[in-house]
């Protein structure tokens, strides 16, 4: 998989994929992570690449001209499935879209900022729209880095045994159930004893039935 992220600030996205799973899921070369600097496509002398909305109001409004350029270029490199816009006024990030993204070749993440981009990006370009949440963050950079973890730790390879994505919460609509390492007892809290039975035809319907009590405690909606 491939993924270019095209944001004003790049350096805001760094970390995340330097660090830990995402760098090694990078250095096995199970995923390429291209960053773009918006202002190298910019327009002017000054590297513009917000103007004032027209009609007025309040905020600036990602120019037209250094997205397209932007993006026509990748695009004229190789073929995009996707070409995503990561916006507070998207669609809300869940499991099933990382699970389907997970299995796309290239995509394009563009970051949002100020009060958005004008509408002729979407127009061109853009074939999907993801938030993250209803809150609002300063910019798309946080939000591309969580849409990329969730659809990178999917990748074969990545994640080992021991992380298998096929025990999350989520992956069957239930949160997890209660886990427990050593020791037995801590101030006074026992581990339950069915855990230690050594029976596992039983310890896996525990695990379902507290899986379904947490849930219906926590996220009902999920049920
Ligand atoms: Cl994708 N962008 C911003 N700026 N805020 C958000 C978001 C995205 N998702 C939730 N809040």
């Amino acid at each position: 998989m491939r993924i270019d992220i095209i944001s004003v600030l790049p350096e805001l996205m760094e970390s995340p994929f330097t660090t830990s799973i995402l760098k090694r899921a990078m250095d096995k070369g199970l995923v390429e992570v291209h960053f773009h600097q918006l202002r190298d496509w910019a327009i002017n002398k000054h590297r513009q690449i917000d103007d004032e909305p027209y009609g007025g109001g309040a905020g600036m409004v990602m120019m037209v001209e250094p997205l397209d350029k932007c993006i026509s270029e990748l695009k004229s490199q190789r073929e995009y499935d996707e070409v995503i816009y990561l916006t507070p006024d998207g669609i809300t990030l869940n499991q099933k879209i990382a699970n389907t993204l997970s299995i796309k070749n290239n995509l394009i993440f563009l970051c949002g900022h100020y009060k958005g981009i004008d509408q002729r990006v979407r127009d061109l370009h853009i074939t999907k729209e993801i938030s993250i949440g209803d809150y609002v963050l300063t910019g798309g950079e946080l939000a591309a880095c969580v849409l990329a973890d969730s659809i990178i730790r999917l990748l074969p390879g990545v994640l080992n045994d021991e992380q298998s994505a096929l025990t999350d919460s989520f992956q069957d609509d239930l949160l997890s159930p209660p886990i427990y390492t050593r020791p037995e007892v801590y101030k006074g809290l026992e581990v339950p004893k069915i855990l230690l039975s050594g029976n596992f035809a039983k310890i896996e319907d525990w695990r379902h039935d507290e899986a379904v009590r947490i849930t219906k405690e926590k996220r009902p909606d999920l049920l």
